[in-house]
């Protein structure tokens, strides 16, 4: 029984993803670097073209398929808010050259889905955070057919991933959680309080469990918004739907984000172990 117990830990240890060591977000000389393009998609939905930044990994090549994950900012960034703030490109070429990430195309869309959907003037009218909820549309109907049609993309559900901060994690959660044939790993980086109720959320818990490969939710002990990443958790928790509730000490801010970043990303489209969830958890 102990030595069951023992090689049980160690396999599933080995799957764990560490919190972020120093140095995983400084770029490294040698290593082979993904590439950043800038896409220009036509939206039906907002009625204009809109920009995304996609990350393509090393050695990206046309000749072979890749999963997506889509990668959301906050009330005050833009497609270029994680770029500006977290450098995902560094954390992720460095967990390539460690042989960590499975092989997958970035996609960091502007999702606040309006006309002028610049981060200018008051971010938190009214209109402003409405077409933060339109952007489920544009990035359904817009941008997946727009991404898979110009980059050599699988398209089932359990290859493409949703994740975000703040405002973007209370995307996820939402459009992630609410269109669980489209999504089949779900993160949530600090989401605000545009998260829907969790009975919202998740109104089916055999179906979310069955259906989700991996459910992330992490925050910072002292971000004010902590409150929307603790209900989802309990609600999840009381319902038994494996997830990952993952605090650790900080605020609201991009220490947390990149962290959240690197830490889930190593999950993602990899083969899970929903008995390992219960290693993470609280401070
Ligand atoms: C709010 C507080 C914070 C809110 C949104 C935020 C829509 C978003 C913060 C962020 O994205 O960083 O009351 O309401």
């Amino acid at each position: 029984m102990a030595a069951s117990l023992f090689i049980y830990s160690c396999a599933a240890s080995a799957q764990i993803a560490q919190h972020a060591p120093a140095g995983f977000d400084v770029p490294q000389q040698s290593s082979a670097k993904g590439t950043i393009d800038t896409i220009y998609y036509p939206s039906a939905t907002v009625g204009v073209t809109r920009k995304a930044l996609v990350y393509l990994p090393p050695g990206f090549s046309s000749q072979k398929h890749y999963p997506v994950l889509y990668l959301l900012h906050g009330i005050g960034g833009d497609e270029l808010e994680w770029l500006r703030g977290g450098q995902p490109q560094v954390i992720l070429d460095n967990l390539y050259a460690a042989g960590k990430l499975a092989e997958m195309i970035v996609v960091m869309p502007n999702g606040r889905a309006m006309k002028d959907d610049r981060a200018t003037g008051d971010i938190m009218a009214k209109d402003k955070v409405e077409a933060f909820a339109a952007f489920e549309k544009d990035l359904l109907q817009d941008l997946i057919p727009f991404v898979q049609q110009k980059y050599p993309a699988f398209t089932d559900r359990e290859h493409r991933a949703i994740a975000g901060l703040s405002m973007g994690g209370g995307q996820s959660l939402n459009f992630g959680l609410g269109n669980l044939d489209k999504f089949a790993w779900v993160g949530a980086f600090s989401a605000a309080p545009n998260t829907k109720s969790p009975e919202v959320l998740v109104p089916d818990p055999a179906l979310a469990k069955e259906q989700l490969k991996l459910l992330w939710i992490s925050c910072g002990d002292s971000d004010r918004l902590v409150s929307f990443t603790t209900r989802t958790h309990q609600y999840l928790a009381e319902k038994q739907v494996p997830h990952i509730y993952y605090i650790e000490p900080g605020v609201h801010d991009f220490k947390v984000w990149k962290n959240g970043l690197y830490m889930y990303a190593q999950f993602l489209f990899k083969p899970v172990d929903p008995n390992s969830y219960q290693k993470y958890s609280t401070l």
